[in-house]
């Protein structure tokens, strides 16, 4: 089997590139571990800036989005039992919109069987060889236990931050930055109806809350809890109770049935560079952002846009400098990204041993943001997503 890029993984990097690289009359093939029906159902992000939602419309992918996204003006932040509305479209004219991030991948899928591509799913034994240099490959097992081998002319690592792209980096040509965080999120979807047209972050002393949701009858909720939490100590008589008394002040929220209830670990994690000669890591396989800002889906989409443009270029001229680039142009972005979900995360979240002093100066900060509209513009900017070069 031969083809131009292969791409390992289909979420929405992956899915991304391979629909970005058809527009550029480039060839992939898309291989995946699961299956169809696991990575269409996987609920993950669920808020998009604006310029990945009209990336999707002006590619093609908008006409479900347009229907069934919900477009938010801004956001909310509650503190000191008060609740504050951050207009972004008043603050700097943009919005974002609020489609998961599992709608997203069901539209990409889509429309690559339907426009004659492939996915090939349920792949195992994924390998990836000579890559340094000369001619890569991917060896991998198909579905029905047949050894294949991919010959192509470069590969996309977009197998998120479990997968095999990186590590099969040679030890020390990377450099891995790294922060755990010792707290996580606990978060369920549930049938209920928003009690706030837009998301509200909560800060609160018994720790952070976040309301979001994925339509107008089903309500995303996270909590802050510990690190090492043990859902089973969480029934849902528990979950409801401290989702009132955190977001209670600020909203009228309403009960229903919990579909999903998970955990999600809080991570800073960046790699450099995020290329080896003819791999190219995009999305979670070279940075994790934590879930505060918001980042890491739309992360994942600005690597592969500034890929298929280099792969686009190079094919096109001949010319590799965009190629060569590649890293440094995404980790200018991917920084910022992480300094945004970082200040976020350190502004909303209950320090595990703080202070009275750290809860005072989170105050000011929260006091100073409600209050600024510079400050305002700044979060704004970053959450809506910062411009392109
Ligand atoms: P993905 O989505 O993990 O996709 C990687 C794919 O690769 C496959 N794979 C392999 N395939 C073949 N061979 C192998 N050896 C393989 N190993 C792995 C996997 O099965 C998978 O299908 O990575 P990608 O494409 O880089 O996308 C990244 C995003 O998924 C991730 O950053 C976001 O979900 C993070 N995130 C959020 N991002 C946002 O932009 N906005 C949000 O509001 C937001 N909220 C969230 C989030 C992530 C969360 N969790 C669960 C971590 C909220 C939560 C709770
Ligand atoms: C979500 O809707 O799942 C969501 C929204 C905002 C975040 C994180 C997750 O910051």
């Amino acid at each position: 089997m031969r083809t131009q890029v292969g791409i390992v993984g289909a979420g929405p990097a992956g899915l991304m590139l391979a629909h970005l690289l058809r527009r550029e009359g480039i060839d992939s093939v898309v291989l995946e571990r699961r299956s169809r029906d696991y990575i269409e159902g996987r609920i993950r992000a669920g808020v998009i800036e604006q310029w990945v939602a009209d990336l999707l419309v002006e590619t093609g992918l908008g006409a479900r989005l347009q229907r069934e996204g919900l477009v938010h003006r801004g956001i909310n932040i509650s503190f000191a039992g008060s609740l504050h509305h951050l207009d972004f479209t008043d603050l700097i004219g943009k919005h974002i919109t609020v489609y998961g991030q599992q709608e997203v991948v069901k539209d990409l899928v889509a429309a690559r069987l339907g426009g004659g591509g492939e996915i090939l799913f349920e792949v195992e034994d994924v390998g990836i060889h000579d890559f340094a240099g000369g001619a890569p490959r991917i060896r991998f097992r198909s579905k029905v236990g047949e050894v294949t081998e991919i010959d192509c002319d470069f590969i996309a690592g977009c197998d998120g931050s479990h997968g095999v792209c990186r590590p099969s980096i040679p030890r020390g040509a990377l450099t891995s930055f790294e922060r755990e965080y010792p707290f996580g999120w606990l978060g369920i979807l549930a049938e209920s109806p928003p009690p706030c047209e837009e998301l509200i972050y909560a800060y609160h002393e018994r720790g952070f809350g976040l309301y979001s949701m994925r339509s107008l009858t089903l309500s995303r909720l996270y909590l802050q809890c510990a690190a090492d939490e043990d859902l089973n100590e969480w029934p849902d008589e528990r979950v409801w109770r401290e989702l009132h008394a955190r977001l209670g002040g600020s909203s009228r929220l309403a009960e229903g049935k919990v579909l999903l209830k998970g955990l999600t670990p809080m991570r800073s994690v960046v790699v450099e560079p995020m290329q080896y000669g003819k791999l190219f890591l995009a999305g979670d396989s070279a940075h994790i952002v934590p879930p505060t800002g918001a980042k890491g889906m739309n992360l994942a989409i600005a690597d592969v846009r500034v890929l298929a443009r280099a792969l686009a270029e190079f094919y096109r001229s001949g010319r590799g400098d965009l190629l060569e680039s590649y890293s440094r142009t995404c980790l200018r972005r991917v920084w910022k990204a992480q300094r945004f979900s970082w200040w976020m995360t350190t502004l909303l979240h209950q320090p595990v041993d703080a202070n009275a002093f750290d809860r005072r100066r989170q105050l000011a900060e929260l006091d100073y943001l409600a209050g600024s509209r510079h400050a305002q513009r700044a979060l704004a900017e970053n959450y809506t997503g910062l411009p392109f070069d």
